[in-house]
């Protein structure tokens, strides 16, 4: 009976050493199967218990219940302490730095007139406009019969206007050549106060170094009772500050001729040539920006607005040349090529989008 019991306390004592060193789950396993498996050393022990006189079997009963007790608990206490380990270790291996400026993927560049479109928006938008827009296929009505454009007029012709085949109500259908049609479209369907923008593409039947058949515009109106040229120009003042980033702005009004508005007004901005690029805002130069005026009473009649009552001004600007200017690219005929290094180049990141805060060009 002593011989056991020290066989016991042996058998203790070199399983408790190695449970303790054991190092990972698979030798832990080996262990368990070494010593409670079916053929284990522990295992084996309480089989003899059957071929034992009772006497013995009472004695070594306890002893052999209590010993496979503590194994059993050991192993499941150091079975736990290992996978704790191995999670700690493999958090470790996998750990990531969420700190770091993401991977940006490949997904191409915002073109300079979107760029732009956006910063106009923007900036018209803190001021109180609304954003219209309008079909590209218009027709003579609304092109040039209801923006007082005489039957006759010479920007009428096929040499100027893009027709189509088919007609409508309003005569041709044609490519609009200007984005006046939707002003038309939004005094019909809005009672004034009006204020709007309207930007998207136009088409003329032109294309040299500096014009391109497809373009794009801007046009701005604003309909009220009390509505002013000096308004027009203390808008577009505070436009062009905010667009070119700069409190230098000064705009000259020259008279002109626009069938739509009486009186009507080319604008130049002041800007500086000497370096061989063109500064906005300061220098002895004039760059001309687009043309504007106060809305002809027989565009308000045709749109069912009372002359008498309402009056208001309307401008319109190339937003091509705004994004050249602003951006510095030296020729328009690129940004309709569709050539990647031009976009890679002169585009802008997807992730990074305009805002009145940080500046609309940042
Ligand atoms: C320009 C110049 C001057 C203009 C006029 C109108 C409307 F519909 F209200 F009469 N929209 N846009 C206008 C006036 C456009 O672009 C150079």
């Amino acid at each position: 009976m002593n011989g056991q019991t020290l066989d016991l306390a042996a058998l203790e004592r070199d399983l408790a050493a190695r449970i303790t060193a054991a190092n990972d789950e698979a030798a832990l396993e080996a262990l368990r199967v070494e010593a409670l498996g079916k053929q284990g050393s522990i295992s084996a022990l309480m089989k003899s218990l059957g071929t034992m006189s009772p006497e013995e079997r009472k004695e070594a009963g306890p002893k052999l219940n209590g010993l496979k007790d503590r194994v059993t608990e050991a192993i499941v206490t150091k079975k736990a302490t290992l996978a704790e380990a191995a999670l700690d270790a493999q958090l470790k291996a996998e750990a990531v730095d969420v700190t770091l400026p993401p991977i940006r993927p490949r997904i191409g560049t915002i073109h300079p007139v979107s760029r732009v479109m956006e910063e106009l928006a923007l900036i018209f938008g803190e001021m109180g406009f609304s954003v219209e827009e309008g079909p590209d296929i218009e027709n003579e009505w609304y092109n040039f019969s209801a923006l007082n454009t005489p039957e006759k007029h010479p920007a009428r012709d096929l040499q100027d206007t893009f027709y189509l085949s088919g007609r409508d109500d309003g005569g041709r259908k044609l490519l609009r050549t200007q984005t006046s049609p939707v002003q038309i479209r939004t005094m019909q369907k809005q009672k004034p106060p009006i204020r709007m923008i309207c930007m998207g593409r136009t088409f003329r039947r032109d294309s040299d170094a500096t014009h391109t058949p497809m373009f794009h515009q801007i046009e701005g109106l604003v309909i009220d009772k009390t509505s002013t040229m000096a308004d027009l120009k203390g808008v577009l003042t505070a436009f062009l500050k905010a667009y070119f980033e700069t409190d230098a702005i000064e705009l000259r009004f020259r008279p002109h001729f626009f069938p739509f508005t009486e009186p009507s007004a080319e604008m130049d901005v002041r800007c500086d040539r000497s370096g061989g690029q063109t500064k906005i805002g300061e220098g002895e130069d004039w760059l001309e920006l687009g043309g504007c005026g106060m809305v002809h009473p027989n565009v308000l009649r045709n749109c069912n607005i009372d002359p008498n009552e309402y009056q208001g001004y309307a401008w319109g600007f190339g937003i091509d040349r705004m994004a050249m200017l602003k951006y510095g690219m030296p020729d328009l005929r690129p940004f309709f090529d569709s050539d990647t290094r031009w976009l890679k180049h002169y585009g802008f990141s997807p992730y990074l989008l305009p805002g009145l805060a940080q500046g609309v060009g940042q």
